[in-house]
């Protein structure tokens, strides 16, 4: 028997949360590593996601040992493909890329991996991604081989987001791509917000403490930030006073 879902209960929480993501490929040394942990612990963030569309050092097993040896912050796997799976982690957002059309991506890595998951203790988190245009190209559109929603398009995110949904999604990530020029836009998260029942995470170019606001404003449950904690670290503890003041005020605490 696998364990219950603690993951997908703190996810579905109606608060707002913050997910660290660390792209293996960005490692440096142990002591940043251990730096952004203490940092993190200090700044209450919710989530560490690690993985990232194209892996190329082998750094992905160390990060995760070292997070669970230092801290009680779920590790999530953001994986790009079947291969990245490591079992000392928590959950994995098991991602089916539902704005392309690319068979690997919507079930053929799932098939690879499932019997893996099966027999670990993984928390599997159905997430419906979805790739919006963030301005400019993005290593992830580019290794998936897929053509990123027009970020004009709400009613096209819409349909899809709802389509996840009703394929029994239990997570819908919008994603601009790791350092887009402009994130995913307040219009389009609310749009889409306002058809799902779900929790939605919003990821892709929030490097500012405003641009964190007005996602969560717009309706975004969760907010991932990769790149911008490495230029200003300060910014994650911005982001983490926000989310404070934001679900005292949806738990009526003053
Ligand atoms: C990318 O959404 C994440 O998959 C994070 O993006 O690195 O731009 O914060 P950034």
């Amino acid at each position: 028997m696998k364990k219950s879902n603690p993951l997908y209960q703190q996810f579905d929480n109606q608060l707002k949360s913050i997910a660290i993501l660390i792209d293996p490929d960005e490692y440096t040394t142990l002591e940043n590593l251990l730096k952004l942990i203490d940092l993190s612990i200090s700044a209450k963030i919710d989530y560490f996601m690690v993985g990232g569309s194209l892996i190329t050092k082998d750094t992905q097993q160390l990060i995760i040992h070292t997070i669970k040896h230092n801290c009680e912050i779920p590790v999530i796997l953001f994986p790009g493909s079947s291969m990245h799976i490591d079992v000392e982690a928590d959950g994995i957002l098991f991602l089916s890329l539902i704005s392309g059309r690319n068979p690997e991506l919507l079930i053929g890595q799932h098939v690879s991996a499932a019997p893996l998951l099966k027999r670990s203790n993984i928390e599997v988190l159905p997430t419906g991604y979805m790739l919006i245009n963030g301005g400019n190209d993005t290593s992830v559109s580019y290794m998936s081989g897929t053509t990123p929603i027009p970020a004009d398009k709400n009613s096209i995110a819409i349909a899809t987001a709802l389509a996840g949904q009703l394929l029994g999604m239990k997570l819908i990530y919008m994603e601009a791509g790791s350092g887009a020029n402009i994130p995913v836009s307040p219009s389009m998260i609310q749009a889409v917000k306002d058809e799902i029942d779900c929790p939605l995470i919003i990821g892709g170019g929030i490097n500012t403490k405003e641009k964190a606001k007005q996602a969560f404003e717009a309706g975004a449950d969760v907010i991932v930030i990769g790149n911008a904690i490495e230029k200003d670290p300060n910014l994650l503890i911005e982001v983490s006073h926000l989310v404070d003041n934001m679900n005292r005020e949806l738990l009526n605490i003053h």
